[in-house]
């Protein structure tokens, strides 16, 4: 694999933690780095480095020598505007100026949310296409719109290579009946990854970050460009999980689940 190491922002994170032990495993020299302690063992190879990304200086020195950057950093749920202010915009834009200066890549971990208000497939209807409008359905989803724009800019305007990961629901397992379309398997988020820091050439990209999900919200996008198939699927837990549902018709109705039903105030 690539030698250079590899800078992952929000290692300390449900899937920062898992990148980092697949990573390490495949033989990538990781720098890790989290506002919250690592709370495992270092991997082999693996520094830590506790930085806010509201730091842009100390962001720019972890950045330094590296290949790639994979951005987890951030809040990563639904918060209010001012909390997700500094880490998500501030913060990104941290990122993108260190990824110039040292000619690496970014690898940004993009969410559903940030297309959340599109409305979900039934039947038979053509799914959603990466290059859809944005619909975000939260500031947090609104953060991700800015940051995979933020992304295309630094693409036109300086030849950063970038790819847009909109994860739909990574956990263990999938555990309603929205997540047998979401699901992403740690498994297929790890070989993702790996598959970017390979590739060639990436430009701007967005890729839908789902497993091979028989259920599933989305259709075509640019994963020819890393060469990633998914390969795990939701399917297996079909009966486990397929009649849980929220109970919300809004939340029901639309992709984003859960965050689009928050303080929903609409009337008609
Ligand atoms: C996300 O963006 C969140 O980080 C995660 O906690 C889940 O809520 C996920 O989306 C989802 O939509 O299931």
């Amino acid at each position: 694999p690539q030698q250079k190491p590899i800078l992952l922002t929000g290692a300390s994170g449900n899937l920062g933690r898992v990148l980092a032990r697949e990573l390490a495993a495949q033989g990538y020299t990781l720098r890790l780095t989290d506002l919250t302690p690592f709370p495992d063992d270092l991997p082999p190879g693996a520094t830590f480095t506790k930085a806010d990304l509201n730091d842009g200086v100390t962001i720019l020195q972890l950045a330094e020598g590296c290949h790639s950057i994979l951005h987890f950093g951030g809040a990563s749920v639904d918060l209010p505007f001012e909390v997700v202010l500094g880490p998500n915009l501030r913060g990104m834009y941290h990122v993108y100026e260190a990824a110039r200066r040292e000619g690496a890549r970014v690898l940004f971990a993009s969410s559903n949310h940030s297309i959340g208000f599109h409305e979900r497939p039934t039947g038979n209807e053509a799914k959603l296409d990466a290059d859809c409008a944005f619909r975000p359905d939260s500031f947090y989803g609104l953060s991700k719109a800015y940051g995979e724009l933020m992304g295309r800019l630094y693409w036109d305007k300086h030849g950063v290579e970038n790819l847009n990961v909109r994860i739909g629901s990574s956990f263990p397992e999938p555990i309603d009946a929205r997540m047998l379309s979401t699901w992403l398997s740690f498994q297929d988020l790890a070989r993702l990854c790996a598959a970017f820091i390979e590739a060639p050439k990436v430009g701007h990209a967005v890729v839908w970050g789902a497993s091979k999900n028989a259920t599933t919200f989305w259709g075509a996008d640019h994963r020819d460009r890393i060469g990633w198939e998914p390969q795990d699927s939701s399917d297996a837990f079909q009966d486990k999980v397929g009649n849980i549902f929220s109970g919300n018709p809004v939340v029901e109705r639309y992709q984003g689940g859960g965050y689009t039903g928050n303080s929903y105030s609409r009337s008609q």
